[in-house]
C-alpha cells in the first residue's frame, strides 16, 4: 500500500461538513437596493426610500425553490453597497429606512421564518466590503460593526445553515483598505451557531473558483490547506463589476486540486469540499432585459449533474424583481427542473438487480450499497484497490442514470474506475471516472443492458460505496 495514501484517508469532513454535502442544491437569493438601481454594484450611496417591494412574497419563493427539489435558501442580507434588508442596530442603512411596511419590515425575518414553515435551510450572505460604513478601512471600528451585524443575524432569525463570506472587494488600489479579523468572525459564528458551515472566505466550504457554473472534471475533497487562505480567494474574486468575470471558467492549471501527484509535496491537507455557484441569469441581481435570458433547463441539468453528480453542491441564484417576487419565466424554470429530476431518478432499478463483488472486507459486503446512508456500506480489505461489481437483472433494462456514492465520513478514496455494459455477450466499456466522492452521476443515452460492470481501477487504501443507483 502507498505510504501517503493513509496520511490522505484521515482527513474526513466535519459533522457540519457532511451534513451540508448532504444538501446537494440549494439556493441563492440576491436582493436589495441593487433590484431597484438595476446595478450589480451598488455605490452605498443609494437612498433607503428606493426600496420598496410592493409585492413581496417569501412563500412564494420557498414553493418555486422546493419545486425545483432544493433544499436550502442563502439571502443576500447585506450585499457590498452596505444596505440590510433586517432592522440593523448599527446603521441607518437599512430597510427601516424604506417605505416597505412604513419602515417596520423585516426581509430577513419573513424569509427566515418561510423557510422554517416549508422544511427547508435558511443562511445569510453577509458582505464583508462595505461601501456605505464610515468605519470600513478603519481596522478594529469596522470589526466592532462587522461583528455586531453577524450578532443581531446568528441570533434572531433561527437556525442557519450557512454564512456565506464573499471574498469580492472593489475598492481597489487607491481604495480604502480593510484587514478583516476572519478568525475573530469565525468566532463569533461557532458560538451563536455551531452547525453552520461558513463558505468561500471561511473554512468550511470551497468556492468551486468560477462563477459560471463551470466544473472540474475531478473534484477533490482533500486538499492543501493553503486553498482556504481568504488572501487566496480574495485575490481570485471579483475585484470590478463586470459580466466578464460571470462568465470565465476554471483555468487549467487551477483543474487539478487534490490528485496524489498535487497532494505529494503538501505539508497540510484540510476536507474542504468545493460548492458552484451561479445564477440562473446572466446577472446576480434582477435585470428586466435579462427576462428572456433565463438559463435552459438543459443547461441547468448539465450543472446539476457536473455538480452535485461531480463531487460538489450546487448553489443557485434566483434574482426576485422590483416588486419582491420571481419572475414567472425563472418560476416555471424551476418546475421544469424539479420534475425533470424527480422523474429521472424515480425508480432504482438496483432494486431488482442481483449484486456481486469478487472481494470485499468481512461486513462489508455489497449488499449493503442497496441503502443509501452510511451506517452501512461496501469496503474491500485495506490494499485491495482493483476490483470488480457486477450488477445483473434477468432481462435487459433501459439505463439513463448510474449513481455511485463514497461513504464520505471515511474520506474521498476513489480514483479511477470504468463502466462498462453487457451487450449481445460482450462487454463494452461505457464510462471511464476518476473521482466519485460524495455523488457521482453518470448520465447515459438510454443504453440496453442486462449487466453493468464497474471495475475499480485505484483507490486510497481501499474503496467504499455506501450507495449505488441505476434508474
Ligand atoms: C461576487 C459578488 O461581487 C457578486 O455581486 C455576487 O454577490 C457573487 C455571488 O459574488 O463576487
Amino acid at each position: 500500500m502507498r505510504k501517503i495514501d493513509k496520511c490522505l484517508v484521515q482527513i474526513v469532513p466535519s459533522q457540519r461538513q457532511l451534513e451540508y454535502q448532504q444538501l446537494e442544491f440549494y439556493s441563492f437569493i440576491h436582493f436589495t437596493i441593487n433590484t431597484f438601481t438595476g446595478k450589480e454594484w451598488g455605490t452605498g450611496t443609494e437612498n433607503p426610500s428606493i426600496f420598496n417591494p410592493t409585492k413581496f412574497d417569501a412563500g412564494q419563493w420557498v414553493n418555486a425553490i422546493k419545486s425545483a427539489e432544493m433544499t436550502g435558501l442563502i439571502l443576500t442580507c447585506k450585499h457590498h453597497d452596505g444596505f440590510c434588508l433586517w432592522p440593523s442596530k448599527y446603521t441607518n442603512h437599512t430597510i427601516a429606512n424604506s417605505p416597505y411596511k412604513n419602515g417596520k419590515g423585516d426581509i430577513v425575518k419573513e424569509v427566515s421564518d418561510a423557510c422554517k414553515e416549508a422544511g427547508i435551510k435558511f443562511g445569510v450572505y453577509l458582505s464583508p466590503w462595505d461601501r456605505n460604513n464610515q468605519a470600513y478601512g478603519k481596522g478594529e471600528l469596522y470589526d466592532d460593526f462587522f461583528v455586531n451585524q453577524l450578532t443581531e443575524l446568528l441570533t434572531n432569525y433561527g437556525e442557519i445553515f450557512s454564512v456565506w463570506f464573499d471574498g469580492a472587494c472593489g475598492e481597489g488600489s487607491n481604495g480604502k483598505k480593510q484587514v478583516y479579523d476572519w478568525e475573530r468572525y469565525y468566532k463569533v459564528i461557532r458560538t451563536l451557531q455551531p452547525k453552520a458551515c461558513i463558505s468561500v472566505c471561511g473554512p468550511d466550504i470551497r468556492w468551486c473558483g468560477n462563477e459560471a457554473g463551470h466544473t472540474r472534471q475531478s473534484e477533490w475533497s482533500v486538499v492543501p490547506r493553503r486553498t482556504s487562505e481568504t488572501e487566496l480567494i480574495a485575490s481570485n474574486s471579483q475585484k470590478e463589476d463586470n459580466q466578464e468575470f460571470r462568465q470565465r471558467k476554471i483555468t487549467a492549471s487551477d483543474q487539478d486540486l487534490g490528485s496524489r501527484e498535487i497532494l505529494k509535496d503538501e505539508m497540510e491537507l484540510i476536507w474542504y469540499p468545493a460548492e458552484v455557484n451561479t445564477s440562473i441569469r446572466p446577472g446576480w441581481f434582477y435585470h428586466e432585459e435579462e427576462d428572456n435570458k433565463v438559463r435552459t433547463l438543459e443547461e441547468l441539468i448539465n450543472i446539476y449533474y457536473n455538480s452535485v453528480g461531480g463531487n460538489a453542491t450546487f448553489l443557485l441564484n434566483i434574482p426576485p424583481t422590483k416588486e419582491g417576487l420571481f419572475h414567472e419565466n425563472d418560476v416555471k424554470r424551476l418546475h421544469e427542473m424539479g420534475d425533470y429530476l424527480r422523474q429521472a431518478f424515480r425508480e432504482n432499478l438496483l432494486d431488482s438487480a442481483e449484486l456481486y463483488a469478487n472481494t470485499y472486507m468481512n461486513g462489508y459486503g455489497i449488499e449493503n450499497v442497496r441503502t443509501d446512508d452510511y451506517e452501512t456500506y461496501f469496503k474491500t480489505e485495506d490494499g485491495i484497490t482493483d476490483l470488480i461489481i457486477e450488477l445483473s437483472w434477468e432481462e435487459k433494462q433501459v439505463i439513463r442514470h448510474i449513481v455511485m456514492k463514497e461513504n464520505i465520513a471515511c474520506s474521498q478514496r476513489i480514483e479511477k474506475y470504468l463502466i462498462e455494459v453487457n451487450q449481445d455477450g460482450e462487454y463494452r466499456m461505457i464510462y471511464e471516472g476518476t473521482v466519485v466522492g460524495y455523488k457521482r452521476i453518470v448520465p447515459l443515452d438510454a443504453v440496453e443492458t442486462d449487466k453493468i460492470r464497474i471495475h475499480i481501477l485505484d483507490a486510497r487504501v481501499a474503496p467504499t460505496l455506501s450507495f449505488i443507483g441505476v434508474y
